[in-house]
């Protein structure tokens, strides 16, 4: 049987959507948890950006970058997660490569330190969930990205949506409120069982607990509160 080992840093968003794509195939997988602080030196030879996640499949390869893993992982497991068609297939990969902007549009209100910071990035975000909630509102009634169906670029979204709503919810924020599809979106994902490696309320402190160490405005003032 083939064995498949996926490195990790605990709290990785890219990381857990490598494992969701995983547990929707069900696929028996090994964590390997590293820290980024103190990295084995096997790690560096099979990471050539020196990021996490890698999928080690037997011992000899080791696939890096989610979104190739996620996609050798749909080329080679049933069930097939992309859609059938080949263009709601390439929608659904050209919103899947928005994901990196969305991560760093999204990643920003947590580290904001000032007033102006926090402002422009809750801004930013506002653009960003509007920009996703026009889509989705085109697509129907979801819960998921293509409706019925969980796809690849579920797993992607899910990760961030998963954090973005934990953060809202540090500062007391109800933005994502103003955009239903997207929560819609959003608490569907959380809710999928496949979408979590710790118990909800392990990962909540964990993820909390480095939000706070960024030390951003809103982990000062929830701290302080
Ligand atoms: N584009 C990469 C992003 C992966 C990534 O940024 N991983 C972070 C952890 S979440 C990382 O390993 N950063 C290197 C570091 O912390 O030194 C992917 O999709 O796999």
């Amino acid at each position: 049987m083939t064995k498949y080992r996926l490195i990790s840093f605990k709290t990785c968003p890219w990381v857990q959507r490598a494992a969701i794509v995983l547990r929707e195939k069900k696929v028996e997988f090994e964590f390997i948890h590293i820290e980024s602080g103190n990295r084995p030196e096997w790690f560096g030879p099979i990471s050539p950006h020196g990021k996490v996640p890698v999928l080690r499949i037997d011992d000899d390869i080791a696939l890096f970058e989610s979104n190739a893993i996620a996609e050798y992982l749909d080329d080679t497991i049933e069930p097939r997660l992309h859609p059938q068609d080949p263009i709601a297939r390439a929608i659904n990969r050209a919103w899947t490569d928005y994901l990196p902007t969305f991560s760093s549009v999204l990643g920003a209100v947590g580290s904001a330190k000032t007033e102006e910071a926090l402002a422009s990035a809750r801004e930013a975000v506002a653009g960003a969930l509007a920009r996703i909630e026009k889509e989705l509102n085109g697509r129907g009634n979801g819960p998921y990205f293509n409706g019925e169906h969980f796809a690849l670029v579920d797993a992607g979204y899910a990760p961030f949506l998963q954090r973005y709503l934990l953060v809202e919810e540090l500062a007391g924020d109800a933005l994502s409120r103003g955009f239903p599809a997207v929560r819609r979106w959003a608490e569907a994902l959380v809710a999928r069982p496949t979408t979590h490696t710790f118990p909800p309320a392990v990962f909540r402190d964990l993820y909390l607990g480095g939000v706070r160490q960024r030390g951003g405005l809103i982990a000062q003032r929830a701290l302080g509160a």
